[in-house]
Formats: C-alpha cells, sequence, structure tokens
C-alpha cells in the first residue's frame, strides 16, 4: 500500500513539473555538450541505394556490432547491449518527443548519435543512410520487393505467419493494429536478432517482428511528400509531417513508413528495435532538411508547437534543452536546426 502511494505521489510531482513521468528514465550522460560550433568534417548522408555493397555491408556489420557491445546502464536487465540502449531511450522518452515541437528535432539528433555509435564504437567508415521510401511506393512492384528487405544487401525480409504470438498488453500500446505484427523475420542479417523490450512499454523477449503492409504505399509517393512539403510555417509542416494532412489519408508520411515495415516499427515505442526505424527517420530528417533549405533566412531556425503533449502546454523556443537519457548529454533545440553545425555535421545527398 505505502508503495502504491509513493509511486502516485511521484506521478503527481511529474505532472506538476511538466516532465513527462517515466518509470524508467534514465539520468542524463554528464559529458559536456559541445554547442552548436564549426565541424571539423561536413558527412553526406545517403539513401540506402547509393551505398556501394562494401558499405551497405560495413553498415550492416556495424549494427550487428552495436547489438553485441555492452550498455552504459546499470540496473536494467534487458536493456543488455547498445543497441538496446537506443530502443530503451526512446521508450522511455517516447511521450515527451511526439506530438511536440521538438520531435523532428529530437529524432535528428537521435539518428546522430546512433550514427556516432556506428562510426565510434563500431569502426563504420561509410556514410549514414535513409531509405527514400518514395522510390518503393512510386513503383509498380510490391512494397516487400523493395531491395531494402533484400537477404543479402538489405535488412531482410517480411514477418513469416505462425512464428510470433503478440502478448497482451495491459498498457493496450501494441494492440492497435495486432494484425501487423505478422512474423519473425526469418531472412537477412536480424534473423537471430533478440529483441528484448517491446512491443510498446513491455520488457519481453522475442524476434525482429515485421509485417509489411502494402496499402502503406499511397502514404508514402512523392506525391504525399510533395504536399507535406508546401506546407508553411513550420507548425503546419511538422503537423503534416507527423500526423498526416487532413482526414482519412491514413498516416501521412510519417505513420507511413511505420506501417509500411509493420511489427515492432509500428509500435510508437519500441520501434526503434528494427534498424531499418534509423532508415525511415533518416528520410524524414531529409524532407525537414530540404523543407528548411527552400528560405533558410525564415526557415532554417524556424520551430514552434508544445513542449509537452499535455497541460500545462508551453511554446518551444529554440533553447529547449532535449534528453537523451544515457545516450548523450542534453541539447538544445537551437543547437540542432542547422545540420551543417556541430553536434550534427552532416548534409544530404
Ligand atoms: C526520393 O525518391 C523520389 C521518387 O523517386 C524522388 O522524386 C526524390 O527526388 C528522391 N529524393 C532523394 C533525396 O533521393
Ligand atoms: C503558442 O503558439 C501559438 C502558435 O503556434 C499561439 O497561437 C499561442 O498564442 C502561443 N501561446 C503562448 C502562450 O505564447
Ligand atoms: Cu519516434
Amino acid at each position: 500500500m505505502l508503495r502504491f502511494t509513493a509511486l502516485i505521489a511521484l506521478a503527481l510531482v511529474y505532472l506538476a513539473s511538466g516532465i513527462a513521468a517515466s518509470p524508467f528514465a534514465a539520468p542524463d550522460s554528464a559529458i559536456p555538450q559541445k554547442r552548436a560550433g564549426t565541424c571539423a568534417q561536413i558527412r553526406v548522408r545517403k539513401e540506402w541505394r547509393a551505398l556501394t555493397d562494401v558499405e551497405k555491408k560495413g553498415y550492416i556489420n556495424a549494427v550487428l556490432c552495436l547489438q553485441s557491445r555492452p550498455a552504459t546502464v546499470a540496473g536494467r536487465p534487458a536493456i543488455r547491449n547498445r543497441f538496446d540502449e537506443f530502443q530503451a531511450t526512446h521508450i522511455d522518452l517516447t511521450d515527451e518527443v511526439h506530438q511536440v515541437g521538438h520531435f523532428l528535432a529530437w529524432h535528428r539528433h537521435f539518428i546522430t548519435l546512433f550514427y556516432n555509435a556506428l562510426r565510434d564504437e563500431c569502426g563504420y567508415t561509410g556514410p549514414m543512410t535513409y531509405w527514400n521510401w518514395s522510390i518503393d511506393a512510386d513503383n509498380t512492384k510490391a512494397m516487400k520487393d523493395s531491395v531494402i528487405y533484400d537477404p543479402n544487401t538489405g535488412f531482410g525480409g517480411d514477418g513469416v505467419p505462425g512464428t510470433y504470438t503478440l502478448p497482451p498488453d495491459p498498457n493496450g500500446q501494441s494492440s492497435a493494429f495486432p494484425g501487423a505484427y505478422r512474423g519473425c523475420v526469418k531472412t537477412g542479417p536480424f534473423v537471430n536478432q533478440v529483441v528484448r523490450l517491446g512491443p510498446g512499454k513491455l520488457v519481453t523477449e522475442h524476434c525482429l517482428v515485421r509485417g509489411v503492409d502494402e496499402s502503406s504505399k499511397t502514404a508514402l509517393k512523392t506525391t504525399e511528400v510533395n504536399r507535406v512539403m508546401q506546407q508553411t510555417p513550420f507548425e503546419k509542416f511538422r503537423t503534416s509531417l507527423e500526423n498526416g494532412i487532413g482526414f482519412g489519408f491514413g498516416f501521412g508520411i510519417h505513420g507511413g513508413g511505420h506501417s509500411a515495415v509493420g511489427g515492432e516499427m509500428l509500435n510508437p515505442y519500441s520501434s526503434p528495435g528494427d534498424p531499418l526505424f534509423y532508415l525511415h527517420h533518416g528520410n524524414l530528417d531529409r524532407i525537414w532538411w530540404q523543407w528548411q533549405k527552400v528560405d533558410p533566412a525564415k526557415r532554417l531556425f524556424d520551430i514552434s508547437g508544445p513542449t509537452t503533449q499535455r497541460p500545462p502546454q508551453v511554446n518551444i523556443t529554440l533553447d529547449f534543452m532535449m534528453t537523451f537519457t544515457t545516450l548523450g548529454p542534453k541539447v538544445a533545440v537551437r543547437d540542432v536546426m542547422d545540420a551543417s553545425t556541430e553536434p550534427s555535421c552532416f548534409t544530404y545527398e
């Protein structure tokens, strides 16, 4: 009884301070963050198809390496490796970094941290990469036949029916589209991946689950990207990108990419359990980057939206500090707006 009361009191403190209650929230890293500054080198991010076969192998091997390196988190046995640690950070912060002004800024830096880990901890020397799903969505070929799912030069294929049973989720975080958890990925480099977190906020040991959805194609076509690109100001652009434009258009390009892959990727909390998460959000980041470039004077530092999903809502400013739990120090929104400065240091091709 006492423990239960204490938990409620804690939750009230969280609510009062405007910080989303996360029972797992880990402390911020103590390493001081470099402020926005000149980059020693600007790295080009490329579409998956533009990587050489050697680079593709190198990228996949580096992801497998992250999945074998010990996590820096203590006291949470399910966070065993560095790849888990990224997934855990997203699960812990989901309610703080979606449907808020810093949705794009937070995911930009999350991807940068992932790329830095691939380089610094796993020796990856190739470019960071993204998945331009519009190429597949515009095509008459089925999405499941995209080269992104190639067993040899991609991320492995669709889930196999009958190989995975979605556990009951008392939080209801995975049951919205149970059919999308088709089964375990049985081809490609991640056949043996053990996903220890998810679905949702559950902690269950399972395979990499997918359920490729052909109907998501309509949300990912170039015409849809162009519709989002035409939105101004930032507030309309941000909400259109994250949630779609108007009603009746399914998920929009953000949800469309998540539902196109299905399975873990469809889960708002545990989606970074699928390595394709980073390539999907990389494409969304590229679309934001392109939108910013259309009118840099107005758009490069344009930010708006609430800092929390729930009231009392405060409008975001460039000085808002974003947390990344154990992955790195807090970062000001301002510092990731211009991707050509520290700590981002990239451009897109
Ligand atoms: C993404 O693919 C679409 C469709 O082929 C194309 O129009 C667009 O220019 C591509 N963007 C990039 C950056 O490759
Ligand atoms: C927050 O921003 C919106 C526009 O995005 C504006 O309508 C509203 O008045 C602002 N609220 C405050 C408290 O400044
Ligand atoms: Cu996310």
